[in-house]
């Protein structure tokens, strides 16, 4: 029986991060689903497992007491390190990859899902699931991220250009991490975003022959 428990909900691009992850490695795991819009993310229960309130949260019982995560970069980067050692994240022992990898996850975290994340939800769930239809997108500031966006874009399709995945030659949690908004932006928001941007396009090509991808995508919104 599994000791990991992940509160979830498979449809929401956070959590698919930890889903890529758990399909990559193989885990066993035990999924508990909430629904947002039931508030069960706000319940005082869970809020003392996340104070942020916000999915996902992991629960790992072969601790003593349980060890609990939130933020799914860290989940992810916790399950990689203690159940797929030398698989998605470089050996901590080796440092130049070590800090190589640190500078990719880094752009992911700081240069594009700031600018990714938020026009996705401008122009994605906003008008979707918060708001009466696409009157609701501020076209101002979708067209100031969409020129943030290809400048990061161009900057990745350039580091791609010399390596074959974000943190070098093998793939890792980083080429994970930027899956989901990826998927929401070449499939809904701007499908055009890879022309002229060769690299960045065989990149996402690998991405999207990936099973986990695959598993993710069947329940994406
Ligand atoms: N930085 C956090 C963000 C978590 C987050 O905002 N999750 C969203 C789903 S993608 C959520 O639960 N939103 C509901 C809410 O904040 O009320 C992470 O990467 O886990």
């Amino acid at each position: 029986m599994t000791s990991i428990e992940l509160i979830t909900d498979p449809w929401l691009p956070c959590p698919q991060r930890v889903h890529l992850a758990i399909h990559e490695l193989g885990i066993d795991i035990n999924i508990r689903e909430f629904t947002l819009k039931e508030k069960e993310h706000k319940s005082a229960e869970f809020l003392k497992m996340n104070p942020f309130g916000a999915l996902p949260c992991l629960k790992d019982s072969s601790f003593d007491p349980p060890l609990v995560l939130y933020e799914s970069r860290a989940i992810v980067r916790y399950l990689a390190l203690q159940y797929g050692p030398g698989r998605l994240m470089p050996t901590p022992s080796d440092v130049r990859a070590t800090a190589l990898f640190e500078q990719a996850a880094s752009i992911e975290l700081t240069s594009f899902d700031p600018v990714a994340n938020r026009l996705v939800f401008e122009e994605c769930f906003k008008p979707r699931f918060f708001a009466e239809g696409d009157d609701s997108v501020d076209t101002t500031l979708v067209a100031s991220l969409r020129s943030r966006l290809l400048v990061v874009l161009d900057i990745l399709d350039q580091i791609l250009g010399n390596q074959s995945y974000m943190a070098g030659e093998d793939y890792s949690v980083v080429d994970l991490f930027y899956v989901p908004y990826m998927h929401h932006l070449t499939t809904s928001v701007w499908p055009s975003v890879f022309e002229n941007r060769p690299h960045l396009k065989s990149w996402w090509g690998k991405m999207k022959l990936r099973p986990s991808y695959l598993e993710i995508t069947r329940s994406s919104y």
